[in-house]
């Protein structure tokens, strides 16, 4: 079935957690799911692991600064897990059954249930006395002390499946001396000998902050994180892709295509989709990739450009009339959630924004309505931001006086696509105004995010995270710490893959957040002068005005190789691989 492999024989299916799980709101496809045994590396197959460390590591930028506030687990190697033969103590890991804890952070992405499974696998593989332990509702519950005892009959009911549901997932931050202190008093009170951190770049930065404060605190609690988000921008050379990206952007692109047979059936309705992708525009361009839509924006793009709003609107208006002109008053537009903070107006306004709720943020929320909000706010902003901020709709202009707990604005609460809509559609009537002939528009908009963060995981994302889960394990046993998982060599048979860890310290440099200098994972945004950039752009004019667009149809699980284990196009293109 799907190329997939046996669990280890020390961790047979509990029947009765089957029977209670697989009841009568069970799929069909859910039940075949439960039947899928993920692939993994082979070095994670063995029956003895060892971790190889390699030379020590140091970040590419900052290293004075990181060292300084990272004296703990500054500097430490690179870690690949390698399979021992003989029975002999030649650097395998112990046996003794660890006791672990392990928590989802941010946002929802496929396959977070099975970096749980392979983490309770291998524990139990290693040794059937180990125990792991779910923090409830994000790292809100590590805080708390909210956990439960993960057992085999609750894993089992949530093998391949999508969603956090099995412990939940939050946004809080462990980062005030009074979290990282109540942390370090209820792991004492567990026993825990590590907890993993499933998040994405920020969460993985959290993760290395309280690695660093158990260190010097002599606890022995080690902490591990495992790189998640859809928005595939927690990458980097060490780590290939976040887990999520690759099952996201394959359902999205099932509906862009879907909707790009029906705009060339219907041949009347122009498209505009958002789709999600906090900052940066990887999803996008993954799906661009997949559909060849005939526009999509890339926000990367846009900043480098230094594009306005206008220029964007513009560039948008202009494919329109050259495909009506073409007797083609349809088409299909894809944008980034991300957009608008990359827009140097929009950016420079956020900025001035978050500077204001620096000070003033409780005051603004108490004023009793929004007109009285905008009347502070322009007493505060630049004229060009005030400005810019009045041009805006009523309810991005609220949006973008959230904050997350990470200081991020809600983009995705920001319709883009209906902003670019007005825009395009108020262009056309000023032409008609002009008495200049304007082109039929009929625009529709949508918002692909949500439906594709809780997907059923891809094979690709099935088997990544069960072997992050199994890598993330094996990191615990050997007592390392302040590490992020990793798989690599991933456009390979899963066979090949390697697995590893990489010190988080490694990878981080220093950025002004909220006006304060600190340490932070560099999120990585689409590379312009990369592969997957490159392709687009030399296709990009043609899709816009011919009808290339190509269907991928929904994600397969059972069934030839090519189909259901393929790798995203980005991570192909990336590794040399070239498009499929
Ligand atoms: P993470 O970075 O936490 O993985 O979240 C990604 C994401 O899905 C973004 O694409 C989106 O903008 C955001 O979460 C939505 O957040 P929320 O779930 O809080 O609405």
């Amino acid at each position: 079935m799907g190329g997939g492999q046996a669990r280890p024989a020390s961790i047979t299916r509990n029947q009765k957690g089957k029977n209670q799980t697989m009841s009568r709101n069970t799929s069909a496809l859910q039940k075949a799911r439960d039947a899928y045994r993920p692939k993994l590396p082979k070095a994670l197959r063995a029956d003895r692991v060892a971790v190889k460390l390699g030379a020590p590591t140091e970040p590419a930028t900052h290293k004075e600064d990181i060292k300084k506030l990272f004296p703990n687990t500054y500097g430490q190697p690179e870690v690949k897990m390698v399979a021992l033969r003989q029975a002999q103590d030649d650097g395998s890991l112990g046996s003794a059954p660890p006791k672990v804890g392990v928590v989802l952070s941010g946002g929802q992405a496929p396959g977070g249930h099975n970096v749980i499974a392979g983490l309770f696998d291998a524990l139990k593989a290693a040794n059937p006395q180990s125990r792991l332990f779910g923090f409830l509702k994000g790292p809100g519950g590590v805080i708390k002390g909210k956990h439960k005892e993960l057992t085999a009959e609750i894993i089992d009911g949530y093998r391949n499946t999508g969603g956090f549901d099995m412990i939940m997932s939050g946004r809080d931050k462990i980062e005030k001396p009074e979290d990282l202190a109540a942390c370090k008093a209820n792991f004492a009170e567990m026993g825990l000998d590590g907890l993993v951190v499933i998040g994405g770049d920020d969460s993985n930065t959290n993760a290395a902050v309280l690695a660093e404060y158990l260190r010097a605190e002599g606890s022995k609690t080690c902490i591990i994180g495992v790189p998640k988000t859809i928005d595939g921008d927690m990458k980097n050379e060490q780590i290939e892709a976040s887990f999520g990206f690759d099952t996201a952007s394959k359902l999205y692109s099932e509906l862009i295509g879907n909707i790009c047979r029906d705009a060339t059936s219907a041949v009347k309705y122009w498209h505009f989709i958002r789709l999600m992708g906090r900052s940066a525009s990887h999803v996008t361009l993954e799906c661009a990739l997949q559909t060849h839509p005939n526009i999509a924006l890339i926000s990367e793009e846009v900043q480098q450009k230094g594009s306005t709003l206008k220029e964007v609107v513009d560039y948008i208006a202009d494919i329109v009339m050259r495909r009506s002109q073409a007797g083609k008053d349809y088409g299909i537009l894809i944008v980034p959630e991300g957009l608008p903070e990359f827009i140097p107006e929009i950016k420079a306004l956020i900025d001035e924004l978050s500077e204001i709720l620096g000070t003033d943020e409780d005051y603004i929320h108490d004023l009793p309505d929004h007109s009285e909000r905008v009347q502070h706010l322009n007493t505060k902003l630049s004229d060009h931001s005030a400005r810019v901020y009045g041009f805006l709709p009523v309810e991005a202009q609220e949006v973008l006086l959230k904050r997350d707990s990470h200081g991020n604005v809600p983009l995705s609460q920001v319709e883009t696509e209906r902003l670019l809509i007005d825009r395009v559609s108020d262009k056309f009537r000023a032409m008609e105004g002009r008495g200049e002939e304007a082109p039929k528009f009929s625009p529709l908009a949508h918002f692909f995010g949500y439906e594709g963060r809780c997907a059923p995981p891809s094979n690709f994302d099935a088997d990544y995270c069960y072997s992050l889960g199994f890598a993330a394990a094996q990191l615990v046993r050997a007592g390392l710490t302040g590490y992020t998982a990793n798989v690599q060599n991933m456009t390979r048979p899963s066979e090949e893959w390697v697995a590893g860890g990489t010190p988080v310290t490694m990878m981080l440099n220093i950025e002004n957040r909220k006006g304060k200098a600190v340490p932070v994972i560099r999120k990585a945004l689409v590379d312009l002068d990369g592969a997957p950039f490159r392709q687009f752009a030399a296709n990009r004019d043609q899709w816009a005005i011919e009808d290339c667009y190509v269907f991928p149809g929904p994600i397969q699980y059972f069934g030839p190789p090519e189909v259901c284990d393929a790798p995203t196009m980005t991570l192909g293109l990336e590794k040399g691989e070239g498009a499929r």
